[in-house]
């Protein structure tokens, strides 16, 4: 068998073996996919420092970065494995089983998995084992002779034409046809229009609603959850007096609410770009679980997704009549894009996502926080997680050169209460207040901007916010972890 055979045969039982795990996954529940599975425990294994790291060497890309990674990594084991087993099948048989099991215990790790989920690696080993047996067989035994050549040609391609088959297969639950099912989700109660006022978005600013396509994505999930509506259920239960079920029509048939909600990651750094705002409709997340009837004791909502990513909030904080939160189910006039939570999720004003913005929400459970503990809790973050007071400078630019007279512009927030001013000064001197874009809310940033008079030469801004309640942006630079970062954003630029 040449060499090219050999490798031609390892990597075609590969991709035989993915792509039967890939076709019964998409039976027993998308994430059993064997490379998923192996990829979300990678995951869930990292060590936090190298996530840390990941995230921002390769911001929202960091997963495509690992999926690429494994894809290469293994690639190289099926050549290996092909080259190895010129003479016999053996070391390619060993090689796939362990690659198997390795897909086995993936399954088993994933919280979101019942036991029929270890069927997709049984499979893809099953399938791995004999089409690499099977595809050596043709190649090596008539070899030389032209019948012989052609018959394994005929066979590598049946095989590569059967796992393609089966990989795109697979990845058909269709929630792209639930979705456009869904179509437009009136709301009975609009958000009150943004005023053209609210944002200086010609001079820097992001516009005050991000369109869904800019709105920044933090999840765990290597791919992103398959839900059909038709599918969905929610259940609230725990310290309840009456368990709910709701489905997706139980809800999108109430009187459904708008609200304009800024939401922020808990990992935004200073100046960092994890912010974003939205129109959300759905259903007020108090309303459910008064109806639910909350039990005293009950100190945290405990939410957990299809892929069992899971969050803890105040249950005070989520019944609070003000606070607006919601169990959302579109977004800027859409039901909810499949990577921010279709077909819902959690929205909590003030709160950073990590603690409460459970995308793909299918659990509500009533509980304390001494009984269960959010996914990233045991991973250095902390338990009350408050948005902190923040201010942003959009221009200018770090190390940007402006000629003549500088207009600096940037956002601020301080959900709840709202931002009451924005001061920023140069080089260390007088603080200058800001003009402040029309307000829309608490729940929602404020855009700010301000002319400056510079001298020629290189300046550092600074900037600081205010919030209703008299409190000013603290100076001290804190770290993300393990609550949120703080600090003045300053920004080094030139003027010509
Ligand atoms: N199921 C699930 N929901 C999740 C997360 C997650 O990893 N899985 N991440 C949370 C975090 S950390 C944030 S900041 C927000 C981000 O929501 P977005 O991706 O729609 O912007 O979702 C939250 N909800
Ligand atoms: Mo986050």
């Amino acid at each position: 068998m040449t060499r090219l055979t050999a490798a031609l045969v390892g990597v075609l039982g590969v991709a035989a073996a993915l792509a039967a795990g890939h076709l019964v996954a998409a039976l027993v529940g998308p994430s059993a996919s064997p490379f998923l599975a192996v990829g979300n425990t990678a995951i869930d294994f990292t060590p936090q420092p190298v996530k840390d790291f990941a995230v921002r060497a390769f911001g929202t890309h960091d997963k495509l970065v690992l999926l690429l990674g494994m894809a290469v990594v293994l690639l190289g084991v099926a050549v290996a494995a092909g080259l190895l087993s010129r003479r016999s099948p053996l070391p390619g048989t060993v090689l796939a089983v362990v690659l198997g099991l390795l897909g086995v215990g993936a399954v088993l790790h994933r919280p979101d998995l019942g036991r029929l989920g270890v069927l997709a690696p049984v499979a893809a080993l099953a399938a791995g084992v004999a089409v690499f047996r099977w595809l050596h067989g043709r190649a090596a035994h008539p070899a030389g002779t032209a019948d012989g050549r052609r018959a394994f040609l005929v066979a590598s391609g049946a095989t590569g034409l059967a796992a393609l088959v089966g990989q795109v297969a697979g990845g058909r639950v269709d929630v792209e046809a639930s979705r456009r099912a869904v179509g437009a989700l009136e709301p009975a109660t609009p958000a009150p229009p943004v005023p053209p006022g609210a944002d200086f978005a010609a001079e820097g600013t992001p516009t005050f609603i991000t369109p869904n396509a800019d709105f920044y994505r933090i999840d765990t999930a290597l791919s992103v959850p398959r839900v059909r509506a038709e599918d969905w259920v929610l259940r609230v239960h725990g310290l309840v007096d009456r368990e709910l079920t709701l489905r997706y029509d139980d809800l999108r048939r109430r009187d459904l609410v708008e609200r304009t909600v800024t939401m922020v990651c808990v990992s935004n750094e200073v100046g960092g770009p994890y912010i974003s705002t939205a129109n959300f409709v759905g259903v007020p997340l108090r309303d459910v679980l008064l109806e639910a009837g909350v039990r005293d004791g009950a100190d945290q909502l405990f939410s957990t997704s299809a892929d069992g990513w899971t969050a803890g909030s105040p249950v005070d904080v989520v019944l609070e009549e003000d606070r607006g939160a919601l169990i959302a189910l579109g977004m800027n006039g859409e039901p909810l894009p499949l990577e921010h939570g279709f077909p819902a999720r959690l929205v909590v004003p003030g709160l950073y996502g990590y603690v409460s913005a459970t995308k793909w929400v299918v659990d509500l459970e009533l509980t304390t926080f001494e009984a269960r503990r959010g996914y990233w809790l045991d991973r250095g973050w902390a338990r009350d997680a408050p948005v902190k007071l923040m201010s942003r400078i959009d221009r200018p630019e770090r190390g940007s050169t402006v000629a003549g007279r500088v207009v600096a512009t940037g956002i601020a927030w301080a959900q709840p209460t709202g931002v009451s001013k924005v001061e920023v000064r140069v080089d260390g001197g007088p603080w200058r207040t800001a003009t402040l874009g029309d307000d829309v809310s608490g729940s929602t940033w404020r855009m700010w901007r301000v002319e400056l008079d510079l001298p020629p030469g290189g300046h550092t801004i600074e900037a600081r916010a205010a919030d209703r309640a008299g409190v000013t942006q603290p100076q001290a630079r804190v770290a993300p972890v393990p609550d949120g970062a703080t600090g003045w954003h300053s920004v080094f630029f030139t003027v010509s």
